[in-house]
Parts: C-alpha cells; sequence; structure tokens
C-alpha cells in the first residue's frame, strides 16, 4: 500500500529577481522560463518530492508573485508555515545582505523557538562557473546566520537553469525538518534543455 502524502507549506522570500519563480516553473514543468511578468498576488505551487527512507511529500511551494517589491509580507503569508526558503542571487550583491531581513521578516510570524527549517538558497550559481566569480560570491555571503537557540541556517547554491543543486535544496530542507542528515531525495528534475540549437539531441525528437 502507498503511504500518504506529507504535505508541507514551504514559503518561498526574498527581493525581487533573486529566482524564486523560476525554480518553482522548473520543478513543476522542467523548464527554464527567461521572461516572467510578475503579477501580484500569491502562487500556491505543489512540488512533489520523493525520499529513499522517509516516504513522499508535497511541498506547497508559496511564491509571492511580485509582492516583494513593495516591502514586507502579511503575516498570512507566513503562518503554518512548515518551512521557508530565503533566496539571494549570487551575481547581485544588493541582494545578500536583504537575507537577514527576509529571514527576520519571517521568524516574526514563525517562531523560532518552533525550529521551522529555514535554508538559504542562492540562485545563478551557473553564471558563476568560473572560479574567480565564485570566490567573489562566497566572499560576498554572510558567514552564517546563527538564530537566537544556536541554529546555523544552511546555505545552497543552486541553478535553476541547470538544475544543480535543486533537489539538495529540499534534501537539506528534509534533513533539517525531519533531523536525520542521511535524508536522500529521489532525482525528480528530467534533463533541462536550454539550448534551443540542441533540441535534435533530446530524446523523442524527431524531425
Ligand atoms: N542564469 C540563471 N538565471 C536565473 C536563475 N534563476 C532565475 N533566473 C533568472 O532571473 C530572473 C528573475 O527570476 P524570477 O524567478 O522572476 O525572480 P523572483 O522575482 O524572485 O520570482 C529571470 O529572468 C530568470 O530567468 C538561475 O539559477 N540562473
Ligand atoms: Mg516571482
Amino acid at each position: 500500500m502507498e503511504s500518504r502524502k506529507r504535505a508541507l507549506k514551504c514559503v518561498f522570500v526574498g527581493d525581487s529577481g533573486t529566482g524564486k519563480t523560476t525554480l518553482v516553473n522548473l520543478c513543476l514543468s522542467n523548464e527554464f522560463t527567461v521572461n516572467h511578468i510578475p503579477t501580484l498576488g500569491v502562487e500556491v505551487h505543489p512540488i512533489d518530492v520523493s525520499t529513499e527512507k522517509h516516504g513522499d511529500f508535497r511541498f506547497d511551494a508559496w511564491d509571492t508573485a511580485g509582492l516583494e517589491k513593495f516591502g514586507g509580507l502579511r503575516d498570512g503569508y507566513y503562518l503554518a508555515a512548515d518551512c521557508a526558503v530565503v533566496f539571494c542571487d549570487l551575481t547581485r550583491r544588493e541582494t545578500i545582505p536583504s537575507i537577514e531581513r527576509w529571514y527576520r521578516d519571517f521568524t516574526r510570524t514563525v517562531h523560532p523557538d518552533k525550529r521551522v527549517p529555514v535554508v538559504i538558497c542562492g540562485s545563478h550559481s551557473d553564471v558563476l562557473s568560473d572560479a574567480k566569480k565564485n570566490k567573489e560570491a562566497r566572499e560576498l555571503l554572510p558567514k552564517q546566520i546563527v538564530t537566537k537557540s544556536d541554529n546555523v541556517i544552511p546555505f545552497v547554491a543552486l541553478s535553476s537553469k541547470t538544475g544543480h543543486n535543486v533537489e539538495k535544496l529540499f534534501e537539506t530542507i528534509l534533513k533539517e525538518l525531519l533531523r536525520d542528515a542521511t535524508v536522500k531525495v529521489k532525482p525528480f528534475l528530467r534533463p533541462i534543455i536550454t539550448n534551443v540549437e540542441r533540441l535534435d539531441e533530446a530524446p523523442g525528437f524527431h524531425r
């Protein structure tokens, strides 16, 4: 018998343009979207994640849909969240100091003592492919954010363009949530094709 899927409210926060919507789209459609037109409101998208030992989860990803441009989000956005992802763009240094502000905005509503997992996500890791740029970005990052209860917030650098580390983001959240460092998420992204010239190499493509 198939075990029941556990649903988790997972709120995405971070400055505008840090890749929140692109990551949701990638997980849903396995496509990299270049033009996102922000609309006002909140969007909730289910992302199915299976683990090797702990069964299946459905991350209900709450995406701000542009509201973050106007400052903080309403309490209802954060209330009853099971986990949060704070986004920054590794190629835009101004998005990095905001991490702390978004983190505090979240914990203002969700009490830090409740140990609701938060993971920092640095998007655009593909742009940092050369070692020098990568080093610069690392130096920009806060060394760590330590909560009142002495938790160090984990950090994952990922790319919604190549899919690199996307599954690791969900694995990191689940490790925190289940308090088990051995959690393994089953790969769920199909190979991503962003280069149109290479379409003919895609499986199932026939001229
Ligand atoms: N190269 C690259 N571009 C990205 C990545 N993530 C997002 N983008 C681009 O960054 C821009 C802003 O992303 P978006 O998801 O709209 O940010 P949001 O405002 O946080 O939802 C879009 O043009 C995306 O295509 C990434 O990992 N790598
Ligand atoms: Mg967005």
